[in-house]
């Protein structure tokens, strides 16, 4: 997927700043932070959305989650409290096309989200 921001990411033809990297999993600092900490947690693999999921990819959507504990333990915002979100299509608000998990923290969040 040589036209996916993110693989281009993963690819190191663009340079994040990155929090968090294990050989499956990428993590790095949201361009645009909706929060004192705003993290992308993505699969290596270019995975386009959630409805794209297969059975196979079951332990690497649980290892996102695993990176984005570790990062809030790493950022000391974990007994704080943090919100993950990852957005669905269009409705949803995904505008990256390759899956990603929002982690974010260091301030009190709504609910409902917007
Ligand atoms: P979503 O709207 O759920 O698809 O989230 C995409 C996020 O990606 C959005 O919060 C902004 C972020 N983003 C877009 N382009 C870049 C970029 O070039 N660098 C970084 N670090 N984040 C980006």
């Amino acid at each position: 997927m040589s036209e996916c921001l993110f693989c281009k990411m993963v690819n190191g033809d663009i340079q994040p700043d990155v929090v968090y990297e294990d050989d499956d999993v990428l993590a790095f600092r949201d361009v645009n932070p909706q929060a004192p900490l705003h993290v992308l947690v993505i699969p290596k693999k270019h995975i386009a959305t959630i409805n794209d999921l297969e059975p196979g990819d079951a332990e690497l959507t649980g290892r996102l989650f695993l990176a984005a504990r570790r990062i809030a333990e790493q950022e000391g915002l974990d007994a704080r409290g943090y919100r993950t979100v990852m957005n669905c299509n269009a409705e949803a608000g995904q505008s990256v096309y390759h899956l990603h998990l929002h982690v974010l923290a260091g301030r009190p969040m709504n609910w409902p989200p917007g």
